[in-house]
């Protein structure tokens, strides 16, 4: 049977193969979410980034370029880092560079992957439908924050296993507790998610609507892939 594993932090990442496999790569707050986001709303492609300066060298050749660091927009960029920025009109039709603090970073560390996609809570039901057939392992990395597990990256990673289990065995107990955990919080999962350290973050630079807007269920269909060096949507 296929396996489906769970890496809790990037830091981890050294204890699994990516080779042949499909890494999705998850950042509910609040990168994966506004890449699904952009491309739903009509971006036309987004180029992930590890350093200011890679961003700011595409923003010089035409790049509307978003930089996050530590939850704020980082100084002389066009966009931050927050979901409904990617859906104004400003953006449409546009490539976007980005930078954050830890999700473009995961991104970047799963290149070995077979295929890269980007998940979210806003597109999960469309990745479902998309992973139950396919005949490849799948990881899902959790971007974490700095390093460490993060709760939201977990929830999500408990989803995506929950909906998955029927086709695919759980590698480790990464995948059952990340489900386990999932099942406890989707009851109310903005109270649980309120507990987070990095809600936390967030509500202190009073971005409170952008953890609502992450945490909703399949809005979007678009499931962005990495193509060379662009996230693309994926056409079924
Ligand atoms: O770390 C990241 O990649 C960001 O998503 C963090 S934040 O939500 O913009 O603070």
């Amino acid at each position: 049977m296929k396996k489906i594993d769970v890496c809790l932090t990037p830091e981890l990442l050294h204890q699994y193969d990516l080779e042949h496999k499909i890494v999705v790569v998850v950042d509910i707050l609040r990168a994966t979410s506004c890449m699904v986001s952009g491309l739903a709303n009509g971006v036309k492609e987004i180029v992930p980034v590890s350093t200011l300066e890679e961003c700011k060298a595409l923003q010089d050749v035409g790049y509307l370029a978003a930089a996050e660091r530590d939850g704020s927009k980082a100084e002389g960029f066009d966009m931050g880092n927050s979901p409904f920025e990617y859906m104004s009109e400003k953006v449409k039709g546009q490539k976007v560079a980005v930078t954050t603090t830890n999700g473009t970073l995961a991104i970047h560390k799963s290149l070995a992957a077979k295929e890269i996609l980007i998940g979210a809570f806003l597109n999960l039901k469309a990745l479902t439908d998309y992973l139950i057939n396919k005949e490849e392992d799948i990881v899902v990395l959790c971007a974490g924050w700095k390093g460490k597990f993060n709760l939201e990256d977990t929830l999500f990673a408990g989803a995506l296993c929950n909906q998955l289990k029927s086709k695919f065995e759980f590698a480790c107990d990464a995948p059952l507790a990340a489900e386990a955990m999932y099942i406890t919080a989707k009851k109310d999962m903005m109270r649980y998610m309120n507990d987070s350290s990095h809600a936390k973050r967030l509500a202190k630079l009073s971005v409170v609507k952008d953890i609502e807007f992450c945490i909703q269920e399949s809005i979007y269909e678009v499931i962005p892939y990495l193509s060379g060096k662009s996230l693309l949507p994926l056409k079924s």
